[in-house]
């Protein structure tokens, strides 16, 4: 497909959606109460129904963790799931058949690592941090990525599962760049968390929208767009088609309109609002947005029925129905 045709077709079809994760190894907690009624800490919560994850952020939490590790290994757990085709490891590839991976952490200190379009590094989420904690920059692209990750001792692994080169040559029949709305490509985890002293932290990794142009880079590792977190209001991240949260720098967003007195839901809603805003005649994509604040109150909100976001707090384990700006 040549380029312009490829931007005309994603900006009027692009959709989100998803493919519901296949959830083995958690323990469901029935909720005591209602979690947003009743803020309690420590909490992680994350984009749609990632309950291993979350289970995993909750573990270390329980123990004293901090957020940041919390976020850190919740997110992991589903970039090592090869049967979720969105994340990490097994993700699916862009039109030329590479998978490329995003992810950006932040914590409480405002500091922050990113990494973008990475290819054959399994956990991008932890090279992430490790720009950040190990290097004078923000973000590292591509192969200069890459490049950091062995030199920090990471292996190089194939990320193109059987199945998803299968799916691709499948695809290429048509390459038709039209994601169905929740049925595939809009499972990216972010996941925030509040630990025990009340601290916060983020964290967003992705494979991207599938058979995405060479080269492309969503809204997932940009600080401020696919995550942001202030330790003194929230934190807020983002799912859906990327190009549309970066031009609103969605999570930012959300989180100044913590600050200035919204509650997360209500700060949600008008992320969203925003987005529609801007797409008068075209609402054919999903965007999803949670957002926490300093209390441990949550909210989510999203264009189309269907998102959902994970809750964890010593009250439940909880997959929260998002409501949305189009009721069907
Ligand atoms: C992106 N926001 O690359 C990501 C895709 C996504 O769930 O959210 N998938 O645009």
């Amino acid at each position: 497909m040549k380029r312009r045709k490829f931007l005309r077709n994603s900006s009027t079809v692009a959709a989100g959606i998803v493919s519901a994760p296949i959830l083995s190894s958690y323990k469901e907690i029935p909720a005591v109460g209602t979690i947003d009624n009743t803020p309690v800490l420590p909490i992680a919560i994350c984009t749609w129904n990632f309950g291993n994850a979350t289970a995993k952020a909750w573990e270390v939490l329980e123990k004293g963790g901090n957020a940041l590790d919390a976020v850190h290994q919740g997110v992991m757990v589903e970039e090592n799931d090869l049967s979720n085709s969105t994340v990490g490891n097994g993700g699916r590839p862009d039109r030329d058949g590479n998978v490329t991976l995003d992810a950006c952490i932040m914590d409480k200190d405002g500091n922050c690592g990113a990494v973008l379009a990475m290819q054959n590094i399994a956990n991008p989420i932890s090279v992430a941090r490790k720009v950040m904690e190990e290097t004078p920059h923000v973000m590292l692209a591509g192969k200069g990525a890459e490049q950091f990750a062995y030199e920090q001792g990471f292996e190089k692994t194939n990320l193109l599962t059987e199945e998803s080169k299968q799916a691709w040559e499948e695809w290429k029949k048509t390459s038709q760049y039209k994601p169905i709305i929740n049925i595939e490509n809009h499972d990216t985890i972010g996941m925030l968390a509040i630990d025990a002293d009340g601290d916060i932290a983020g964290a967003c990794t992705t494979s991207g929208m599938a058979y995405k142009m060479a080269g492309r880079v969503g809204d997932s590792p940009i600080i401020g767009a696919g995550l942001f977190v202030d330790n003194e209001v929230g934190g807020a991240t983002a799912t859906g088609v990327g190009e549309e949260v970066v031009r609103t720098v969605g999570s930012f967003l959300i989180v100044e309109l913590m600050r200035q007195g919204k509650s997360p839901q209500e700060a949600c809603e008008e992320g969203v609002k925003r987005i529609i805003a801007k797409n008068k005649d075209k609402q054919d994509f999903q965007i999803g947005f949670i957002a926490i604040n300093k209390k441990g109150e949550t909210g989510g909100y999203c264009i189309h029925p269907g998102f959902t976001y994970r809750t964890y707090t010593k009250v439940g384990h909880v997959n929260n129905p998002s409501d949305s700006y189009l009721k069907s």
